[in-house]
């Protein structure tokens, strides 16, 4: 059989021409070739926030900064292609559900509200109103409201996410599972416990002054390339940037910035990892605590290590820690983490070395079993220092969806605090539900079982984003009724309940003209930054309506409530007053927005104010994980290429890794490739198995020789969810443990 695709190197650096000339295929691709325009008001002070990633704007408001990411995700979002009505006669549901991610995504905007019509398995076009009174009706009549489950993804604005919780608490759940218990869960549950507030407490400014950089379990070049930009100057001014990666990206060695036209002209790039360690998968927690351990070895050795002073006022828990890391056996550290002793003491004398230390970190830590642990493990390396609270130092988990930390802020979350829910029955005059509600993977099982009949998502891909794909979409399919708010087809729509309805919307790129005028909406940035967004396009469709729109459609058609819902929606200013009211941190929220680049929301562990219970930053010890892998297996992390956006499949190249034309493809170290018999383009399935001891089998993947370490494996995400168990996620924070799943290699 003729191989479709092909691979070569992997590149030997990141961004420049590459950048620029697949940038402009993918405007041309969809009709907006000459539309520069749309680009340059990404990221403006009077254009939208890009909808790309959470990483901060530039500080400059008025400097454009050209991100390939970005153009990609403008450019899907404002193809000229449509998924109109006469698509939707033209394919039947079976039909569509034989497709993969891609074609479903190059098929374009949804232009009007569908209905699944199951006599004839087509969807079919629904007035907006006959919508929401069958969303209203299937409502009241559940049993109780927490049969009805609310899921967001991150691109969700401040005002919509406010405006849907208030909605989904009135009508009496906390069911509001979201992209983040998948996501950055487990940072939130670390960083919540050891330092009292759960988002990152560095600022754009801190990557001036940082000594050095430490990277854990990110591939920025592909997910936040604007974050290249602050690691290359950091680098040009001698600030060491330490990887820790099982796998060698071709962004995190070297880069060419694609807006510095000579060094793209000439291909020349800047070195940015000083130092790059790859250990083996999940293999964090021991590196990070040989670390703690050397450290030690080095204050006992030369003092002048340790933050004394900062230990002893402002944390608590310290003498378990360091007596913890004493007691570790550097035998067990080596062969947990998979780095040398060596290189583990390398790392924290270069740890030790820098005055002001900023620790960035992604999904290769937070996916993982031990994922809370090792976080905590990782600010216990900060605490011990006085890392925390200080210019140029500090946590910074970077986020992914651009919006995901602000629906969080805007209560989009399972387990909601009490401050915020009395505050929130006050300014408007109910008793919130103070039961926590489901979070994604336990909204899927309670779906499995019959105890939730309604699944509402606004955005995003349930069916395809979350763990165990036949059990989930089997469980999907029990559902009394699906709704889904997005702007374009996706594999969630596919998976059909008793009713299913599709609520095309208007993207953060267009105009959101409501009865008060043309509104704007506001966003925070993985740094606490909240801005204002204008969308200048003509929408997609005449028909497409707003998010808030429609969640005050569907509520006036839900509750009887002393809510003016139409009133809200006229002027978006109207909801920032109520979000004022609710979150102290948002006072003259319509004030404050008008200041170019936006406001800061702060952060307390920033100021040293640690609102953990006791007053104080805690360090927190945990054990080495145990090895979940059997002699045969291979610990197999599932990633992003560089050409998809989540479940979004912008096209088939991964072009850092040297993969073109395909995605069903697995990398694998050569020597278990030659243990196994494997050669380069074998075909395999990969076959895992759950706690239920049901086997899983993803089919038909190339294997491909790579530079990541023995026992470990890559392949991308969607494909691979079907073998992540439901039951395999991260103690305390739930998070499917995305990057580490052990699997057999079985030639086809
Ligand atoms: N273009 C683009 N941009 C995006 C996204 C996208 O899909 N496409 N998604 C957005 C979202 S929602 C998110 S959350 C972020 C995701 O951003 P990332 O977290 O960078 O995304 P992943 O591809 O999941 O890559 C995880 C990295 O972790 C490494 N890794 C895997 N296992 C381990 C481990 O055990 N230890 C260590 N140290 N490293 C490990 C992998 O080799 C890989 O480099 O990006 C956001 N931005
Ligand atoms: N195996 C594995 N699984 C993973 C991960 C992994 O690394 N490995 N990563 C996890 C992570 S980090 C995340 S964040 C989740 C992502 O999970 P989701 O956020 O649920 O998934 P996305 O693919 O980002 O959602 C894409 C859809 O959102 C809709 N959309 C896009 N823009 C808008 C908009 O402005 N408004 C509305 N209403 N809809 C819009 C479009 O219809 C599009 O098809 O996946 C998780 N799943
Ligand atoms: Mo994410």
């Amino acid at each position: 059989m003729a191989k479709k695709g092909s691979v070569s190197s992997p590149a030997r650096a990141a961004g420049g021409m590459g950048a620029l000339l697949s940038s402009f295929q993918h405007a041309r691709a969809h009709g907006l070739a000459a539309d520069w325009h749309t680009f340059l008001k990404a990221n403006q002070g009077d254009g939208f926030d890009c909808p790309g990633c959470a990483w901060p704007e530039p500080k400059k408001p008025s400097s454009f900064e050209f991100c390939e990411n970005g153009v990609k995700a403008i450019t899907h979002e404002a193809t000229t292609r449509r998924a109109d009505r006469a698509f939707f006669a033209a394919h039947s549901v079976s039909d569509l559900r034989a497709r993969d991610h891609y074609w479903l995504e190059q098929q374009g905007r949804l232009t009007e509200p569908m209905r699944y019509n199951n006599r004839t398995d087509h969807y079919e076009p629904i007035g907006w109103d006959e919508a929401f009174q069958k969303i209203g009706k299937i409502l009241r009549t559940l049993d109780s409201p927490d049969e009805a489950v609310f899921y967001t993804s991150g691109r969700t604005s401040n005002e919509a996410a406010f405006l849907y919780q208030l909605f989904g608490r009135m009508y009496g759940t906390n069911n509001f599972p979201d992209c983040s218990n998948m996501c950055h869960e487990s940072s939130g549950v670390a960083l919540g416990e050891s330092i009292g507030i759960g988002k990152g407490t560095v600022t754009i400014e801190d990557f001036e002054k940082a000594d050095a950089v430490f990277v854990f379990g990110q591939n920025p070049g592909t997910n936040h390339p604007r974050m290249l930009t602050e690691l290359q100057k950091a680098a040009k001014r001698g600030c060491r940037i330490v990887s820790f990666n099982p796998l060698k990206e071709a962004a995190l060695l070297r880069f060419t910035h694609p807006q510095h036209a000579v060094a793209t002209a000439l291909g020349s790039s800047t070195r940015i990892s000083s130092h790059y360690y790859q250990p083996i998968i999940g293999g964090d927690l021991a590196a990070i605590k040989g670390m703690i351990k050397r450290l030690l070895e080095l204050e006992e050795e030369r003092g002048g290590v340790l933050d004394q002073a900062f230990i002893d006022q402002h944390t608590q828990g310290w003498l378990a820690v360091r007596d913890d890391a004493r007691a570790a056996k550097w035998d067990d550290l080596v062969a947990n983490s998979g780095l040398s002793k060596q290189q583990i003491c390398e790392a924290a004398d270069i740890y030790a070395g820098a005055e002001r230390v900023i620790v960035c970190w992604a999904m290769g830590l937070t996916q993982q079993k031990q994922a809370v642990g090792t976080l905590q493990t990782l600010v216990n390396l900060l605490l011990m220092r006085g890392n925390i609270g200080r210019p140029g130092a500090g946590a910074c988990p970077v986020r992914g969806h651009s919006n995901v930390q602000g629906d969080r802020t805007m209560g989009i979350i399972e387990k909601p605090k009490p401050a915020f829910l009395k505050a929130l029955g006050q300014t408007f005059d109910f008793k919130p539900p103070e039961h926590e509600g489901h979070n994604t993977v336990e909204a899927i099982k309670a779906i499995d079982k019959g105890r939730a009949l309604f699944l509402m998502s606004m955005g995003g891909n349930f069916a395809a984003a979350t763990p165990d794909t036949a059990f989930t979409e089997a469980a999907l399919a029990k559902l009394e009724m699906t709704v889904h708010v997005s702007t374009k087809l996706n594999r969630g729509h596919l998976v059909i309940g008793n009713e299913s309805l599709i609520l095309p919307c208007l993207g953060r790129t267009e105009r959101d003209q409501q009865a008060g005028g043309l509104q704007q909406v506001t966003v925070e940035d993985s740094m606490s930054m909240v801005h204002a967004s204008r969308g200048h396009r003509e929408p997609a469709s005449p028909q497409l309506r707003s998010e808030p729109a429609i969640i005050a459609g569907i509520a006036a058609a839900t509750l009887k409530s002393d809510v003016d819902w139409a009133a809200l929606v006229a002027d978006y200013d109207r909801i920032r007053d109520k979000i004022a009211a609710v979150i102290p941190a948002f006072a003259d929220f319509n004030q404050r927005i008008k200041q170019p680049g936006g406001f800061y929301l702060g952060n307390s562990a920033r100021d040293r104010a640690w609102t953990t219970g006791a007053g104080k930053a805690l360090f927190k010890v945990h054990p080495l994980p145990a090895n979940e892998c059997d002699a045969n297996q291979l610990r197999l992390m599932t990633m992003r290429s560089h050409d998809q956006f989540n479940t979004t499949i912008y096209g088939l190249d991964d072009r850092y890794r040297g993969i073109r034309g395909k995605r069903m493809v697995v990398f694998l170290n050569r020597e278990d490739m030659a243990e196994r018999s494997l050669k380069a383009g074998t075909e395999v399935d990969l076959i895992s198995q759950g706690r239920d001891g049901k086997k899983r089998r993803a089919q038909g993947f190339e294997v491909v020789p790579y530079d990541i370490p023995r026992g470990c494996a890559a392949a991308y995400f969607p494909e691979t969810n079907v073998l992540v168990p439901i039951d395999s996620y991260a103690a305390r924070s739930y998070t499917p443990t995305s990057k580490f799943i052990p699997v057999w290699v079985e030639r086809r």
